[in-house]
């Protein structure tokens, strides 16, 4: 079934002011932290590539608002994409944590070892992704099929590009996932480009909620840049997992603003299309629609900008100042050791080895 109701207008009306509050204060969160990445990465402080979600924030947080939020390891769980920093945010990383894993500091949560998105926090609920496209749809759908057979309800939910929903894993992944009826989501972020690759050249399917049919499962899309049409939407289809009903493939329609990562300087983008994008911004979109809704005002708006930018200078200034991992320890754990030191989870997380 594909609903084609997905991107109701009316949706937002049914929120309350501090869940309006908490949207706003994660959308600006989530820019906030790639911008001082931004200019930390032009101080050559980022360690790797900085690949931003400008223009996508409605994706990462409308989605991961949707979920059911823990911090004991009972909750939801997601596999972030590398556009999903607002959604790892959303589920309670630290941004302290976030600026010290970009800048590879020796009390990030991977010591150093690993990079950007690439980590784990099995209390709060992610899985840090594995960079081979697709490759997480497959291991979703086993964390899906986990919770069905444990009979718990909680729900699977990861992002695939456009680009990544043209590899095997993908297929393989989600047919597992939707023959066994998992309790996953899929969302596929439609945001025009796989590097320069446009979607005209990714598929010649007219959609890719198109294919939801195909696998027997839920379908919807909306919006992406409507942060209110995304949490419906993968809220209905949280629901419909959740209560049993199988897994379900979504897609959200955005843009990726920034080149793929900080390096790549967006030749290939036509004239104009860049400017026609940051016309339909998801962080003034929702300024705008919550003060002509008189459901928040300018005021309140500054007040989470004052508080979001305090905190980010604030995570930024402790990040800068931690070490850098000990030279003698950089192979520590990454080709086994100690169990005391993990390098892919914090050290307060059960092991998965012993679990
Ligand atoms: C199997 C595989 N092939 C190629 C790459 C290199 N690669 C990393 S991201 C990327 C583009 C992904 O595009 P898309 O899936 O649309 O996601 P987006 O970057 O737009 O969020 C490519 C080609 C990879 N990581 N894995
Ligand atoms: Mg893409």
């Amino acid at each position: 079934m594909i609903n084609t109701a997905g991107s109701a207008t009316a949706a937002g009306s049914e929120l309350s002011r501090d869940e309006l509050t908490e949207l706003y204060y994660h959308l600006r969160l989530t820019r906030e932290v790639e911008q001082v990445l931004t200019n930390l990465y032009r101080q050559n402080k980022v360690i790797g590539g900085l690949y931003r979600s400008l223009g996508q924030e409605a994706v990462a947080v409308g989605t991961a608002y949707a979920l059911r939020r823990r911090d004991d390891g009972t909750g939801d769980v997601i596999a972030p994409a590398i556009r999903n920093l607002g959604s790892l945010l959303m589920m309670g990383a630290r941004p302290v944590d976030v600026l010290r894993q970009y800048m590879a500091k020796g009390d990030s949560p991977t010591w150093g070892r690993e990079q950007n998105v690439h980590f784990t926090d099995y209390d709060r609920g992610f899985i840090g992704l594995i960079s081979h496209l697709g490759i997480m749809i497959e291991v979703m759908a086993g964390v899906a099929i986990t919770f069905k057979l444990r009979e718990e309800e909680r729900v699977a939910l990861t992002w695939t590009g456009d680009g990544a929903a043209s590899t095997g894993a993908f297929h393989e992944g989600f047919n597992l996932a939707a023959v066994q009826r998992a309790p996953m989501v899929v969302i596929i972020e439609n945001n025009r480009y796989a590097y320069s690759t446009p979607v005209s050249k990714q598929t010649a399917a007219a959609s890719f909620v198109a294919r939801a049919p195909g696998y027997g499962v839920y379908g919807d899309s909306c919006d992406g840049n409507d942060v209110f049409a995304v949490l419906e939407m993968t809220r209905k289809a949280v629901e419909h997992a959740r209560s049993g009903r199988g897994a379900a493939l979504l897609e959200v329609h955005t843009y990726r603003r920034k080149g793929h990562a900080e390096h790549d300087s967006q030749q290939y983008v036509p004239p104009g299309e860049l400017e026609e994008w940051e016309a339909r911004d998801p962080v003034d979109r929702f300024m705008r629609r919550v003060i002509d809704e008189g459901w928040l005002t300018q005021a309140d708006l500054d007040t989470i900008d004052d508080q979001v930018t305090k905190e980010v200078d604030a995570a930024r200034e402790t990040a800068e100042a931690s070490p850098m991992p000990e030279a003698e320890e950089a192979l520590a754990e990454v080709y086994g050791g100690s169990a005391a030191r993990r390098p892919w989870t914090r050290l307060a997380t059960p092991d998965p080895r012993e679990a």
